[in-house]
């Protein structure tokens, strides 16, 4: 089946917004080939840009303003808040045009994730309406979710996305995916990694965000990237990573946590807000709970 037949029973616009968004990430995978330069600009965490993030950036950009269906974008490449005046319907939409982006160079997989919204996006994610993320990798696959089950689909050599998994759940499993430097750990999490590695987890991190919970999503367990001594309000952000993703894999069954809470709980002070991020299994996410209780 693919996406447009998938999407047939959902509102009109919100159909053509998620099939825009698969049109964009079609030409972000065509791009790959011709644009791996380097630039030296920085965005406005200070990170340096390499080309291909600029340009995705644009695509999806370009595409959602045409589109006349989002009001408000916010873009992890953009300081502030972009408004398209005369669109026809009012989404919202963040979007991370390619987590991951220092991979490219190395040839590994990086995606695109996208929050979608009823009018602004500066609410707790819980508010959002679906969600979804492109995966470049050996395949470019699409996950949507819709708060109608979280759904993948493949795109083939027509240039079709096609059904590959349908109403994922995220299953148990044994991979914990940990970001930061142990020695910089807080107590809390110190125990709770301790615990995980007692309990046979292996490591699997790649640097990529959406690949690693993309895994999560697919074999259990669960990704961290918490806050951690000179960080301790973390690293990665909350409505280009963590809402997104966190949205999809609680719909999968899962849980979200900046260590304390859901991370689709948690008023956004503005764009740039980071957060200390768990995403996986409820059964991980309560273990860091508990730890974190006990400092
Ligand atoms: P880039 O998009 O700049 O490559 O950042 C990726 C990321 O935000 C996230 O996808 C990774 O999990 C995390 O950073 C990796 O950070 P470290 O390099 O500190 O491990």
């Amino acid at each position: 089946m693919k996406l447009q037949e998938h999407l047939a029973g959902h509102e009109p616009e919100l159909r053509d917004l998620v099939l825009k968004i698969g049109e964009s990430g079609k030409k972000i995978h065509r791009g790959f080939a011709s644009r791996q330069s380097v630039s030296n600009t920085q965005n406005v965490y200070g990170e340096t840009q390499m080309a291909l993030d600029k340009w995705a950036d644009q695509v999806l950009i370009d595409d959602l303003r045409a589109s006349g269906l989002v009001r408000h974008l916010a873009s992890e490449e953009q300081p502030d808040v972009l408004e398209f005046e005369g669109a026809k319907a009012d989404y919202g939409i963040t979007q991370d045009p390619l987590d991951g982006s220092s991979l490219i160079g190395v040839n590994l997989a990086v995606g695109t994730i996208i929050g979608i919204f009823k009018g602004s996006v500066l609410v707790p994610g819980r508010e959002m309406v679906g969600a979804m993320y492109i995966l470049y990798g050996p395949l470019t696959t699409l996950t949507y979710c819709l708060r109608k089950g979280v759904h993948e689909f493949v795109l083939d050599d027509n240039g079709d996305y096609v059904l590959q998994k349908e109403n994922i759940r995220i299953p148990d499993g044994k991979i914990f995916a940990p970001g930061a430097l142990r020695k910089n750990y807080l107590f809390g999490h110190m125990k709770w990694i301790e615990a995980l590695e007692a309990e046979g987890y292996k490591i699997r991190f790649s640097g990529s965000f959406v690949a690693d919970v993309h895994q999560i999503l697919h074999k259990g367990g669960v990704f961290t990237y918490p806050g951690y001594v000179g960080k301790e309000g973390g690293k990665l952000r909350l409505l280009f990573e963590g809402n997104p993703m966190g949205f999809i894999v609680e719909q999968a069954g899962g849980a979200t946590s900046d260590g304390r809470m859901s991370l689709l709980d948690i008023e956004p002070d503005g764009v740039a807000h980071r957060v200390p991020i768990y995403v996986g299994g409820k059964k991980e996410i309560d273990l860091i709970h508990k730890f974190n209780s006990e400092v």
